[in-house]
């Protein structure tokens, strides 16, 4: 699957930025067989940060409230996920995690809705949780395996 970043949050280093949503495909990707790749082109997950109106038809609400939305997959702007720059982004556990909320944006990306079980990533409200060594919650870890199925292994049977 092809990924880009279309712009970045003043709020963070661009590097961080970088290193926050690398983190969050990570996630999905270490527990399926899906790769992401950058391209510089049309992506099926384009990223942005946008206030208020940015075309969509799905505004932002300013500070709080919304953090972040995004598209089931589809063509178009089906995938994409779109940051309310209105909130103060953070790779710490101050304001709000960006990695933690791009994890959860594209768990819908790739098709997922939310969850009711409290803890799991995909639960609808932003709680925070420890962002080193992250490990996917078990529910979430079952629901994409459902869609994509797990790591393949590679076996080398030799005599
Ligand atoms: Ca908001
Ligand atoms: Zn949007
Ligand atoms: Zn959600």
């Amino acid at each position: 699957m092809a990924k880009r970043i279309n712009n970045y949050t003043p709020d963070m280093h661009p590097a961080k930025v970088e290193e926050a949503i690398a983190k969050a495909f990570k996630v999905w990707s270490d527990v399926t067989p899906l790769q992401f790749r950058k391209v510089r082109g049309p992506a099926d997950i384009e990223i942005l940060f946008a206030y208020g109106r940015h075309g969509d038809n799905n505004p932002f609400d300013g500070r709080g409230g919304v953090l972040a939305h995004a598209y089931y997959p589809a063509p178009g702007i089906g995938g994409d996920v779109h940051f309310d720059e209105s909130e103060q982004w953070s790779e710490y556990n101050r304001e709000v995690n960006l990695f933690l909320v791009a994890a959860h944006e594209i768990g819908h990306s790739l098709g997922l809705d939310h969850s009711n079980v409290r803890g799991a990533l995909m639960y609808p409200l932003y709680s925070y949780a420890n962002t080193y060594n992250y490990n996917l919650p078990h529910d979430d870890r079952q629901r994409i395996q459902r869609l994509y199925g797990n790591v393949s292994i590679k076996c080398s049977h030799e005599a």
